[in-house]
């Protein structure tokens, strides 16, 4: 594996760039493997990376039916957060966040983690009484949050408007200073490349079809490209949960809803933190390129259908407009969507299912970028020991028959 540094720069642009290797093997698939982890996203590929730098299982393959970053981790506005509401949540997405401040030097692989501060506005007296409680949560949980007044809101973010007159006045927020974002593509190839080299097969282009479990066990699966027999399988294929898990015969709580999100054209530095109005369902920040990176709530119904419903970029753009008058002068570049896997208290199912040999991570919904290095960590921790890792005890899909819920449906970015 090639190691980046100034040196290998200087290096290959002295070689007109002809000397740079092929950041992974594309591998052919074996006939069988210690894990399979089915979905070529941030979770299943940081999952091969921790399986094999902590654990030392490196018999392992990620098999991905398109190519890897084409499902939702390519596809998210790459938002990195730890403001949630309940011990559980902060406790899980604090070690998250702080594995990402050191993933590009971990992974000697620039991720372009840009912490630039989060600013969540309120615009009512209520929204902001319950703001208030979810502030103390986090204070006590340790995550850093600071109350803005109107005036501070308009000093971070001198675009916005807020005059008191406005159609949707802003009567304060608070800043999540450490929030930011970072590359998207850029942490699936980070994790995609260290696995690799660690001896991981990646195998793109090949969908699994069926899995194989014979007395309460797992033991392979049918792919596109012939069966493969395995000891354990890791499903990570988010808004694919449900069509996977019930190949082998599991049922979870998930529902698939499509999540948009759109860019405009480049312009000069206007905004140099994220924005997020969860009252207007909209939030807005500038990436590197100069785009603004806008995002939208989910569609209002479920559905595998990859493109979303106008009506909600008409919204999204009117609450964008109310907030930033002086946009709508800007072009739209382009708009997608992605399938995100939603339960009902809008936090993750992960860890181990009643088959023996399978686990789980879904359930991330609309917010599982930033849930990528932890997420990974602890499923390979779970993997290798056969146990829960603590951080994701309470993620088990136990709770939905227990009634321990984590019901983080507030706290979860704009998008719900
Ligand atoms: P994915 O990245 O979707 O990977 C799953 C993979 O499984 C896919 O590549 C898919 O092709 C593959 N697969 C499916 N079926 C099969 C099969 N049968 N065989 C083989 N492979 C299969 N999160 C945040 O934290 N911050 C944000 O700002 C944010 N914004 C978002 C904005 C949008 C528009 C969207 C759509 C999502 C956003 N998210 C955000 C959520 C985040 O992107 C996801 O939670 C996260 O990327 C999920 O990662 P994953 O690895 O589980 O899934
Ligand atoms: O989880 O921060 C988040 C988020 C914002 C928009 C979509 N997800």
């Amino acid at each position: 594996m090639t190691h980046f540094s100034g040196w290998s720069l200087l290096k290959q642009g002295w070689n007109k760039q002809q000397g740079w290797t092929r950041q992974w093997r594309a591998a052919t698939p074996r006939r069988h493997y210690d894990v399979i982890i089915i979905g070529g996203g941030g979770h299943g590929l940081a999952t091969a990376h921790y399986l094999a730098r902590n654990h030392g299982i490196k018999n392992v393959a990620v098999i991905e039916k398109g190519w890897i970053g084409g499902g939702n981790s390519g596809r998210n506005t790459a938002i990195i957060r730890s403001n949630y509401y309940y011990r559980p949540s902060i406790d899980f997405y604090a070690r998250s966040h702080q594995l990402y401040e050191t993933l590009s030097r971990d992974l000697n692989y620039n991720i372009m983690f840009s912490p630039r501060g989060l600013v969540q506005i309120v615009h009512s007296r209520h929204e902001l009484e319950t703001m208030r409680r979810w502030v103390n949560a986090m204070a006590l949980g340790g995550v850093a949050t600071e109350w803005l007044s109107v005036d501070d809101i308009q000093r971070l973010v001198p675009l916005i408007d807020c005059d008191p007159g406005a159609r949707f006045p802003i009567h304060g927020g608070y800043f999540h200073r450490t929030g930011g974002i970072a590359r998207h593509d850029a942490v699936v190839w980070a994790y995609a490349r260290s696995a690799s080299a660690a001896g991981v097969d990646i195998i793109e282009n090949c969908e699994v079809t069926g899995i194989a479990v014979e007395g309460g066990r797992a033991t392979g699966i049918a792919t596109t490209r012939g069966p493969i027999s395995c000891d354990r399988i890791s499903i990570a294929v988010a808004g694919r949960t449900s069509e996977l898990v019930r190949m082998a015969g599991l049922e979870l709580p998930i529902e698939s809803f499509a999540l948009q999100a759109f860019v405009s054209e480049p312009i000069k530095p206007v905004l140099d933190v994220v924005a997020v109005s969860g009252a207007l369902q909209a939030y807005v920040s500038q990436s590197d390129k100069g785009e603004l990176v806008i995002g939208s709530r989910m569609d209002g119904y479920p559905s595998y259908a990859q493109r979303g419903s106008p009506a909600v970029i008409e919204d999204s753009v009117a609450a964008l407009l109310a907030l930033f008058p002086s946009f709508s002068r800007l072009k739209m570049l382009r708009q997608w969507a992605g399938i995100v896997d939603v339960t009902p208290d809008r936090s993750p199912i992960v860890g181990t299912t009643p088959i023996d040999g399978i686990t789980v991570s879904a359930g991330w919904g609309t917010g599982g970028f930033k849930a990528i290095p932890a997420g990974g960590e602890c499923m390979a921790s779970t993997i290798a020991t056969g146990r829960a890792h603590p951080l994701i005890e309470s993620f088990a899909a136990e709770r939905f028959r227990t009634g321990a819920l984590v019901d983080e449906s507030a706290a979860s970015g704009v998008a719900h």
